[in-house]
């Protein structure tokens, strides 16, 4: 797939994601959507492929940052993204093929730093972001392993009473692949709920 055509297949399914695909689908005045790319286990999902692949991000305008050597940069619109050392790799979905779960930071020139989670795994002969969750601001990743299925993290992050550069609860948080999203098994008790972002980090 080339950049263009994957960038469109990434904005499509940012677009016209799971829950609204038949809404998306169901208008006349519009092309339907391309169907979701085949998994395809002969797609090499190791650390190169992961540094220097494209993924969802909800802090640029385009609704992705492509990652080279593991960095993404936009100095107009002050975005800085990259990919967190601990990765893991192994199976998620039952299908053949690795999938690799990694963590995504970005900083949008504030304080903050927001932590994606996300999934990659092999599409149609590439490399492609398959689901994203947003983690938190500031926490802090330990490790990430793949265990029986389910993404395993190591993580500090907040109470509600801790300040945001400061996060004190160490604790493991699980989360599981379902019907192509990412979902948490749980939350540790007394971690703050971080909520999903607004829109208003998008410069
Ligand atoms: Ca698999």
């Amino acid at each position: 797939m080339t950049p263009r055509a994957r960038h469109a297949a990434l904005r499509a399914s940012l677009l016209c994601g799971a829950v609204i695909v038949v809404s998306c689908s169901d208008r006349p005045d519009q092309s339907p959507v391309t169907e979701e790319p085949a998994i395809d286990p002969a797609v090499v999902v190791d650390t190169q492929a992961v540094r220097n692949a494209t993924y969802m991000s909800q802090f640029t305008e385009i609704g992705f940052v492509e990652l080279s050597d593991g960095e993404f940069r936009d100095a107009e619109q002050r975005i800085h993204a990259g990919l967190d050392p601990h990765m893991a790799f192994g199976d998620l979905d039952g299908d053949p093929g690795v999938e690799a779960a990694v963590i995504v930071g970005t900083n949008t020139g504030g304080s903050g730093g927001f932590v994606d989670l996300a999934i990659v795994d092999g599409r149609d002969g590439d490399v492609v972001n398959v689901a994203t969750l947003f983690l938190g601001d500031r926490l802090r990743i330990h490790s990430v392993a793949i265990e029986e299925g389910e993404v395993v993290l190591d993580a500090t992050m907040h109470t509600p009473d801790d300040p945001m550069c400061c996060p004190s609860l160490r604790a493991t948080r699980r989360f599981r692949m379902e019907q192509g999203g990412l979902v948490e098994l749980g939350r540790p008790d007394g971690a703050m709920d971080y909520g999903p972002l607004d829109g208003d980090l998008i410069p």
